[in-house]
């Protein structure tokens, strides 16, 4: 709806700031709490948004990107579905004269004035807590222990980093070693899809590290499935912490979880307003994230807003 109202210049009038959002799509509980987020909060702030969901596929966001711009709307936000190939169509944005504001997601353009600033995790800190955790729970013990993992959409930032970072941290206990490792695209079929290929390729599988709690409730059917227990015959350990991994958490199926927060509407329209006030904005804004456990998970259930 309203791109009916889009023609010429995208403000119609009134003062109202225009913001077109290019979404990533709708492949997880996290991507849906995060578009509720946006909406909601542009809504409150009075802002008028130009939503687009690009269905995990680069070439819609850049399509969006240029019907934005075509549509002169007064600042861009996006989540980039993956970190490179954007430099073209940011410096269009540029040369349009219109702000981009970075969501959730990286670009590895070497040119940072192509956007004026980036709020998010920081995934490679995610990585880092869950291998931390693996570190821990298999402390003084020698024996090999065996990882799958399920990495999130491949050349995104987050499946890049939360590799990276888990790796990191492994690294400090030989015994724990990464047999497989394979994208499950962020969503639950795939994690699910996956996750039965890597039980039938291996007897063995001590830990499952999924790089989203959606991938993991996938790999829990497919493990229930193969008759095993999750969460005691195979650890698991995934990122988001949205409602249906706590429950799992709280089930005991899911053993930890690291948080990432899709709640990045409310600072992300502050932001909209200063850049388009002409103000200086910070160029990268970090959101506060924790971990739970089983138990902490049962605690903080009753009051999870996503
Ligand atoms: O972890 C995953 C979603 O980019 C942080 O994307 C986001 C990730 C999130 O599909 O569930």
């Amino acid at each position: 709806d309203g791109d009916s109202a889009s023609s010429g210049s995208g403000n119609s009038g009134d003062d109202k700031i225009v913001l077109g959002f290019s979404q990533v799509g709708a492949e997880s509980g996290w991507r849906t709490a995060n578009t509720k987020s946006i909406q909601d909060s542009a809504k409150e702030a009075g802002i008028e948004l130009k939503f687009s969901d690009a269905q995990q596929k680069q070439e819609n966001q850049i399509k969006a990107i240029r019907s934005f711009i075509q549509q002169k709307v007064d600042v861009i936000a996006f989540s980039p579905v993956v970190e490179s190939g954007w430099d073209t169509v940011l410096k269009e944005a540029k040369d349009a004269g219109i702000p981009v504001i970075l969501t959730d997601r990286a670009v590895d353009s070497p040119d940072t004035s192509l956007y004026k600033s980036f709020i998010g995790s920081d995934f490679v800190v995610e990585g880092e807590r869950a291998g931390d955790w693996l570190v821990k729970e298999y402390a003084g013990k020698t024996e090999p222990v065996n990882i799958v993992e399920l990495q999130g959409t491949t050349g995104s930032a987050p499946a890049n980093d939360r590799k990276k970072g888990f790796a990191d941290k492994i690294a400090a206990a030989p015994n724990l070693k990464i047999i497989a490792s394979q994208t499950g695209d962020f969503t639950r079929a795939k994690g699910k899809e996956v996750m039965e290929a890597f039980l039938k390729a291996h007897s063995d599988i001590d830990v499952l590290y999924a790089h989203n709690d959606d991938m993991g409730l996938g790999a829990i059917e497919a493990i229930e499935g193969a008759g095993k227990k999750p969460g005691v015959d195979i650890k698991i350990i995934t990122v988001d912490a949205v409602k249906d991994g706590m429950q799992a958490l709280a089930d005991g199926k899911i053993n930890f979880i690291v948080e990432c927060s899709p709640l990045l509407g409310p600072q992300l329209m502050e932001l909209v307003k200063k850049v388009k006030a002409g103000e200086a904005v910070e160029a990268r804004i970090l959101t506060n994230e924790t971990t739970f456990t089983q138990e902490q998970a049962k605690a903080a259930l009753p009051t999870r807003q996503y």
